[in-house]
């Protein structure tokens, strides 16, 4: 699979303007709805071999509408689009959009913001009164935030966080999830999820988690906290001098440790095609477990998963591995 914006990928610049309009519809109209219609229909161009000749051509695929299909047509004659030309002119938008680059600002609180005059970073950087703790340190790292990981760092960081998660339990489990398993050669941050055999689901995790960052703050991987959960902690670690990166860790019952694997795998687009053919087979499937979905609608008891295989299985949808799971 490519990447939308990849330069293998001969649609790439069909794939920049929808995913830019996907933005668009997320970070200034709030329209979730759109912004996935305009992501699938990028990710179903990316992965399509040929160069597309025309909106006619493009329709034919699956999650490509009239709508796109016509914008594709605009595309190829004038080679722009003119929606984008009027969002790129529009200084709210464009300041909209800016904003919810920051990590902890949302669509909402840009939109908050640029309404009380905020335009810009450096605007931002001197408003810092109307930003929580998430915000200031996304405000912080900016610029290192917005840098890709490349997979030998993230290799370096799996390793220490094995060796301290070791030092803590040995029974311990990692698996650093999303781009960094699908095998992508750099990622957006570090998805890490943790199970151990003595916690199961019912169990309350205490502060487990909690120890956890501790510890990685200790050895001085884990630079910042951005929010900490009993199972979820967002933060930043950082090695010697290198950017300071985001990291997300979840703590996940060990029953239901494949499941949550499968999950944050990703990717999201992947995630919610396979969600939606376990509907079709009769089950639910989330981030915890996969269940019958029952003849009443009252959902059946969690299926027993022993590995990611399983959960394909049951579902009978064909396995993929990692590295096939980027649309
Ligand atoms: N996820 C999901 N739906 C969401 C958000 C996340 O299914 N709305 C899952 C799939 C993602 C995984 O969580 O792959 C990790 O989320 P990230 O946002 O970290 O995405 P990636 O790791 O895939 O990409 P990046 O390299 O940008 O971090
Ligand atoms: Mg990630
Ligand atoms: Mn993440």
């Amino acid at each position: 699979r490519k990447n939308p914006s990849s330069s293998e990928n001969v649609n790439h610049d069909f794939c920049e303007f929808l995913s830019e309009l996907a933005e668009y519809e997320k970070n200034v109209n709030r329209n979730i709805y759109k912004y996935n219609a305009y992501r699938k229909a990028a990710s179903v161009l990316a992965a399509h071999p040929t160069r597309i000749k025309s909106g006619k051509e493009a329709r034919a695929l699956n999650g490509v509408g009239d709508k796109i299909s016509k914008k594709i047509d605009e595309f190829l004659q004038t080679g722009k689009l003119q929606k984008l030309e009027n969002i790129h002119n529009d200084a709210s938008s464009t300041a909209i959009n800016l904003l919810t680059r920051v990590s902890g600002i949302g669509p909402a609180k840009a939109r908050q913001l640029v309404e009380a005059g905020v335009q810009s970073i450096e605007d931002l950087r001197k408003n810092t009164d109307k930003l929580n703790h998430h915000q200031l340190v996304g405000l912080k790292h900016f610029d290192d935030f917005e840098k890709k990981i490349p997979r030998d760092e993230i290799e370096e960081i799996e390793k220490i966080l094995k060796a301290q998660l070791h030092n803590l339990s040995p029974e311990y489990e990692v698996t650093i999830c999303g781009s960094y398993r699908r095998g992508k050669p750099e990622s957006g941050d570090i998805d890490a999820l943790l199970t151990h055999p003595s916690y199961i689901s019912g169990d309350n995790p205490k502060n487990r988690l909690e120890t956890v960052v501790e510890a990685l703050e200790r050895c001085g991987l884990v630079t910042e906290r951005l929010s900490l959960g009993s199972t979820k902690f967002m933060g930043a670690c950082q090695l010697k001098n290198l950017p300071t990166r985001r990291l997300d860790i979840r703590l996940t019952p060990h029953d239901q440790y494949h499941c949550s694997v499968l999950y944050f795998t990703g990717s999201d687009l992947f995630n919610k095609d396979m969600r939606a053919h376990a509907l079709e087979a009769g089950f639910t499937l989330n981030e915890y477990t996969l269940r019958p979905v029952g003849s009443t609608g009252v959902p059946g008891e969690p299926l027993p998963i022993t590995c990611e295989e399983d959960i394909f299985d049951f579902i009978n949808f064909p396995y993929k591995t990692p590295n096939e799971r980027s649309k």
